[in-house]
């Protein structure tokens, strides 16, 4: 971390510039950003910390037990960041701290104080507020700072006319700025999208008949690690055969077989920021004609809800281009008839297609950001960042029972997703991760196409 960093790639003038927008928009009000809670995976062993989205997209202070506190009302003060002290002890177990002491100088904020000190400062540091943007519900000690704040406006505000009378979502301010990335946020995403294809691109190595899942997870997630990811940013998912279906598959337990299709969808977590790709490809390395067929149609949904990506193009006509291309497609292969547009208005598609197009990717992989205001799409804007990612599923394989066998439909036991991650640029678009193909022959091309370490070729 260079001394003008706050955090790696992210400048502390960059965070402070972030604070002073929201200090404008707060007003007369103020903000409480507390840390995200240290979370146990079983009995008292902590998983590894993940600092909270919000408090790092203004400070890029990564530790637990911190609070920031920002007060638009203020002369003084404005921006306040609580955090735990120096612990000679503490820092043995658990890493080093930056302590109070450091904090105004690393990360440009007006004034520091220990953690321990909240309940006390927080009433204080709100008295001057018309209202405090706070989340509910997450975060017992600094609610009660809140929540004192709130009862002492109720009572000597009678007489004074002053205090915090509101709560408000942070969101309400914060969403909108993080909807929008800057420089900055763009190469740390372009990172994520890199290292979630490489490392991707090593898992669809790593497929094969026989090969566990679970193999083809450890390859990806090592694929992440080895280029300085932090880790995965959500479960990976592969997904082989009819757990291809499944849209939140996590186990990760089966073996694959021969002519089985496998869907692997990872995403990088990188300096913070999420990438997010899904592929999916033939575990023998080639298609049968029944999956060629459906990964066309997919393959056609993705492009033309990638070439619709554009400034000033609502954020719906995306998933809307998907959605023809895969009406269309089904009509094709004779699993729905009809007209498409009656078809798309009876939602005839969602057994087959049952989430949406894209999300918003970012800090979160399912970002902040709304997508339609009062019932209207948004307009994508340049900077934005969404994930185009169109699938078909066709469960209902019985276990044992092949695709393409005469029970049922040809397609029984399908499940294709193809994901991009896509930013909105001046002129239209940037796939970010294009450096991993998504055309049947390249994708195809890619299952155990580098030669095992022993230099044997499965
Ligand atoms: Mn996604």
């Amino acid at each position: 971390m260079g001394g003008s960093e706050a955090f790696e790639g992210f400048p502390k003038a960059l965070f402070k510039e972030r604070r002073r927008r929201v200090l404008e928009e707060l007003g007369s009000g103020a903000m409480v950003l507390p840390a995200a809670p240290i979370l146990h995976r079983t009995g008292d062993s902590e998983l590894r910390y993940r600092a909270d989205s919000e408090l790092f997209y203004l400070t890029g202070f990564t530790e637990p037990e911190a609070v920031l506190v920002l007060r638009g009302f203020a002369d003084e003060d404005r921006s306040v960041l609580f955090v735990r002290p120096r612990d000679d002890k503490a820092e043995r177990w658990t890493g080093s701290r930056v302590g109070p002491e450091r904090v105004p100088s690393l990360y440009g904020v007006d004034s520091a104080r220990m953690f321990a000190q909240l309940g006390d400062c927080l009433p204080a540091l709100l008295a001057g507020a018309d209202r405090v943007f706070f989340r509910i519900g997450r975060d017992g000690a600094a609610e009660r700072g809140v929540v004192q704040a709130l009862e002492a406006a109720r009572t000597k505000g009678q007489r004074e006319g002053t205090g915090p009378r509101t709560v408000v979502d942070p969101g309400e301010i914060l969403d909108e700025l993080r909807l929008r990335k800057d420089a900055k946020e763009i190469a740390a995403m372009r990172a994520a999208a890199s290292v979630t294809a490489a490392a991707v691109r090593e898992g669809i190595d790593r497929v094969g008949p026989g090969i566990g899942e679970w193999e083809v997870e450890a390859e990806v997630e090592a694929g992440f690690r080895r280029r300085g990811a932090s880790g995965p940013a959500f479960p990976t998912i592969v997904g082989s055969g009819p757990n291809a279906c499944t849209l939140h598959y996590v186990l990760n337990s089966r073996r694959m077989e021969a002519g089985d299709l496998v869907l692997i969808d990872a995403g990088a977590e990188r300096r913070m920021y999420s990438g997010d790709i899904s592929r999916t490809v033939p575990v023998s390395g080639r298609f049968s004609s029944e999956q060629a067929d459906v990964y066309r149609v997919v393959e056609e949904a993705r492009t033309r809800a990638v070439a619709a990506v554009a400034p000033g193009v609502p954020f719906e006509k995306v998933h809307r281009a998907a959605l023809g291309a895969l009406v269309e497609g089904l009509i094709e292969l004779g699993v729905l008839a009809g007209d498409s547009q009656s078809l798309i208005e009876k939602k005839a598609q969602e057994p087959y297609f049952p989430h949406r197009t894209s999300h918003w990717l970012g800090l979160d992989t399912h970002d902040v950001g709304s997508y339609a205001k009062d019932g209207v799409s948004r307009s994508l804007e340049p900077g934005m960042v969404l994930t185009v990612e169109p699938g078909l599923y066709f469960p209902g394989l019985t276990p044992g029972s092949k695709p393409g066998s005469k029970k049922g439909s040809p397609f029984a036991g399908i499940g294709i997703r193809i994901e991009d991650d896509v930013l909105v640029t001046e002129g239209g678009r940037e796939v970010l991760t294009a450096e991993l193909p998504t055309g049947p022959d390249e994708i195809s091309a890619l299952v155990g196409a580098i030669r095992t370490p022993k230099g044997r070729k499965r």
